[in-house]
């Protein structure tokens, strides 16, 4: 076997020396026993590692292929080369000291000949980790099924003309689904990676949402029946690589739960560099999950101001960083979800060290906003702010109203009675900028 067994060298596991350090290959800032709002940290952010960006994406763009030309890709019996990959990825979840990762059947074990095959590499290397899990730390917070990289998807997967493809996915899933749960999974993921069409002229579109409907009814089913307490998550992706996606956003993914029963069932995994994609803020989309109930998971990462692509960055942003996992806090925090990056490194970024700082930094600047984001809880004056904008509502007449005591006839008799004349009030935005300023 040519793939190393010491691929990171000489790093060694991250620890924590706090903001003063100037040791790059140590925490600033993530310090994962520090108390939280009551919590610790570690458990505020559940890390995850994603298996596909950081160990199997050879670093192509549409102009070119491979730049990374990692030993663990080439040169011999794919099955060897995917136990050296799981031993590489085992080596930076220790030395990173995350508590999760996660994974796609496709990333983890090659492609078999048939879906038997597969199936079987599939389970192969789930035996490695359950071994590897026995001794290391890390846990998985989800598994998911790639359905969308073979061209026998290129038409979709539950929503295909083809319904030997919807069996060929169904069958897949419930692989995937069975070792999620084998392996103590806290979420299994659902992104339909080509759940969409290219084109209205040869899409039967009703046909296919409903088809996408009873994939995700036999999804649940399934799950009860084998006893899988872990959350069934959508992640919404609004195009690319299709014209136009069914799970768009959060707020369409609810109408998709609703029509097809499952609003109580599902939950979402939101993903920064969609949120973008679909024209919307991170915490808006983390926002909209809360209000709706479906709030589940997040997929970490960030989009590029000047490309319209899912680029999955690492994220840099303090300020964006902060505002996101404010509204995680507000919404209860993760409950079986975590924190995955989703992101990759450049594809100049060829040094083992690159994967290992990408990871360490997005980490730090997470941890180091999750404190600006519990400062503006502790504060609560951005709370009273809002809470104060709607007293109102908290009043005989608006409480009335908004519990439906009220007809349209009844609400224009009074108006009319108290000549009411509403003046409008400041909505602060400034005001609340500057506030938020004030926490960094
Ligand atoms: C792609 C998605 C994908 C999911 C898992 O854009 O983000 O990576 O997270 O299938
Ligand atoms: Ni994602
Ligand atoms: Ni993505």
């Amino acid at each position: 076997m040519n793939a190393p067994v010491r691929f990171f060298g000489e790093i060694q596991p991250f620890r924590y020396e706090g903001p003063e350090s100037r040791n790059l290959f140590a925490y600033r800032w993530y310090d994962k026993d520090r108390m939280v709002l009551g919590k610790r940290m570690e458990d505020h952010l559940r890390f995850a590692i994603a298996y596909w960006h950081s160990f199997t994406w050879p670093g192509g763009d549409p102009f070119g292929g491979e730049t990374f030309l990692r030993p663990w890709m080439h040169g011999g019996d794919e099955m060897a080369l995917a136990r050296a990959k799981a031993d590489v990825a085992f080596d930076l979840f220790r030395i990173l000291d995350v508590p999760f990762f996660c994974f796609h059947d496709r990333d983890i074990a090659p492609e078999g000949k048939s879906l038997r095959e597969s199936n079987a590499n599939v389970r192969a290397i789930a035996d490695i980790f359950a071994r590897k899990m026995e001794t290391e730390k890390v846990r998985l917070l989800w598994g998911t099924a790639n359905l969308f990289s073979n061209r026998r998807f290129m038409a979709g997967a539950a929503t295909n003309p083809d319904p030997d493809v919807f069996a060929y996915a169904s069958a897949q899933v419930k692989h995937v689904l069975e070792v999620t749960h084998e392996l103590g999974g806290q979420n299994y993921v659902l992104w339909g990676g080509r759940e969409g069409y290219e084109t209205l002229l040869n899409t039967d579109l009703k046909r296919e949402l409903d088809q996408m409907g009873r994939f995700l009814n036999l999804v649940v089913e399934h799950k009860h029946r084998i006893g899988f307490k872990g959350t069934i998550l959508i992640e919404p992706k609004p195009q690319e690589p299709t014209k136009h996606q069914y799970d768009y956003d959060v707020g369409t993914v609810y109408g998709l739960l609703c029509r097809a029963g499952l609003q109580d069932e599902v939950k979402v995994n939101i993903e920064a560099n969609h949120a973008t994609l679909a024209g919307h803020s991170f915490e808006h989309e983390i926002a909209m999950a809360a209000a709706l109930g479906i709030f589940g998971s997040i997929d970490m990462n960030k989009g590029d101001a000047q490309s319209g692509w899912d680029t999955d960055q690492f994220p840099t942003n303090i300020e964006d960083t902060a505002l996101a996992l404010y509204e995680i806090i507000k919404a209860g925090g993760f409950t079986t979800g975590g924190l995955n990056f989703d992101a990759k490194i450049r594809r100049q970024s060829l040094d083992p060290e690159d994967l290992v700082l990408a990871h360490a930094g997005a980490m730090d600047l997470c941890a180091r906003a999750l404190l600006m984001a519990a400062k503006m809880v502790e504060d609560g004056a951005l709370q009273r702010a809002v809470d104060e904008r709607y007293a109102g509502w908290n009043g005989a007449e608006g409480g009335a109203m908004f519990a439906g005591e009220r007809s349209l006839a009844d609400i224009a008799a009074r108006v009319e009675a108290e000549g009411l004349d509403p003046q409008p009030r400041s909505g602060r935005q400034e005001r609340l900028e500057n506030l938020v300023a004030s926490y960094f």
